[in-house]
């Protein structure tokens, strides 16, 4: 969680210093987003929203290539083609953010229904947040894994927040866990800011869904500590009363209180921890920030598995033109 706070706040100074283009933070929801994606298996899938990419470095992806893709240049699995902070892997079983709201829901339960009828033990975790409750994909998703007793598990990440919509404005229902019951799918609302509260929860839910006893539904109360995005101004539309509340209960605080209270972390613990992170995260921007834009041909790369005629007559094409005028491509886009 501390890395993943130092990694956030570094990424948000590069943004407003224009070396990177956008960046979605996690701020506020590192428990919910870490606890949750702990309880998988490596051979699980993760659909996620729009603030779990790091769970792909929990499972493993390393930091290098992760931050590449926010820069969008040679060092970037996805070659540059996919926004900032849309990091997504197949090696960690890891889609893309879901831009469009609500969209990984369907596509996950699609997934989970394949897979259950392949007799695979996998398990399927579909992040959303509060506001795609109120998308029609929630809709189909939620009555489709219900009826297909589909192996995945809904973590709703109930931030508060929809950019400047409170959840109040948004929808009539009071609390959010019940819309899974009335889908026929067991449901909870857990303390999203309580690291320990949301692995038990996940982890159960996890085990259900392997053992083939359909989908859960989990709410993770939380709350959205940042800006939506880099964007975004939240002093445009959110009463500072209320984060400074929230701030009292950051997961950070929190997990600190747990583990000092179990006698297993001390201020040494607490400072050389973030020490560690800031050297980690300085080193792994410099060392990502250093690759070159990617190659102009790539744009060619994976469209096809057998080229048709038009695209190596395109690729013939611009590279005939970077060779008469290299100068005037810088690759930057
Ligand atoms: C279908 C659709 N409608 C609207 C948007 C614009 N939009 C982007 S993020 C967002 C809010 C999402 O809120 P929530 O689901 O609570 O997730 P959070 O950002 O709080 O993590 C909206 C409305 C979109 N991307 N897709
Ligand atoms: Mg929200």
């Amino acid at each position: 969680m501390i890395f993943l706070r130092t990694l956030d706040e570094r990424m948000l100074t590069l943004q407003r210093q224009g070396r990177i283009g956008f960046y979605g933070s996690c701020y506020g929801q590192e428990a919910a987003t870490i606890a949750s994606a702990a309880a998988l298996e490596p051979g699980d899938w993760i659909f996620p929203a729009l603030r779990e990419a790091s769970a792909m470095l929990l499972r493993g992806f390393p930091v290098v290539p992760y931050l590449c893709q926010v820069f969008g240049n040679a060092g970037d699995p996805a070659k540059g083609r996919q926004m900032p902070s849309h990091q997504a892997d197949a090696s960690v079983r890891q889609v893309s953010w879901s831009s469009v709201i609500g969209t990984q829901l369907p596509q996950a339960v699609g997934a989970a229904y394949a897979a259950r009828l392949r007799g695979e033990a996998t398990v399927f975790m579909a992040y959303l947040g509060d506001g795609a409750t109120s998308s029609a994909d929630f809709h189909h998703a939620l009555t489709a894994a219900a009826r297909w007793r589909a192996p995945v598990v809904f973590c709703c990440q109930n931030n508060h927040w929809s950019i400047s919509l409170p959840v109040a404005r948004q929808t009539a229902a009071q609390e959010l866990w019940k819309k899974g019951l009335a889908y026929g799918i067991p449901s909870k609302r857990i303390d999203g800011n309580d690291l320990g509260a949301v692995y038990a929860a996940c982890d159960e839910a996890v085990a259900r869904a392997r053992r083939g006893e359909g989908p859960a539904f989990l709410e993770l109360l939380t709350y959205r500590l940042g800006a939506h995005s880099s964007s975004d101004d939240p002093t445009r539309y959110r009463d500072p009363a209320e984060v400074e509340v929230w701030k009292r209960r950051d997961p950070l605080l929190v997990g600190r209180g747990f583990l000092e209270a179990a006698g297993v972390w001390s201020a040494a613990d607490e400072e050389s921890a973030w020490r560690e992170a800031g050297d980690r995260v300085a080193r792994a921007v410099a060392e990502a920030e250093a690759f070159p834009p990617p190659a102009p041909d790539t744009l060619f790369d994976d469209l096809y598995a057998d080229p048709p005629w038009i695209v190596a007559e395109q690729r013939a094409m611009l590279a005939a033109e970077l060779a008469a005028a290299p100068r005037a491509h810088p690759g930057r886009g």
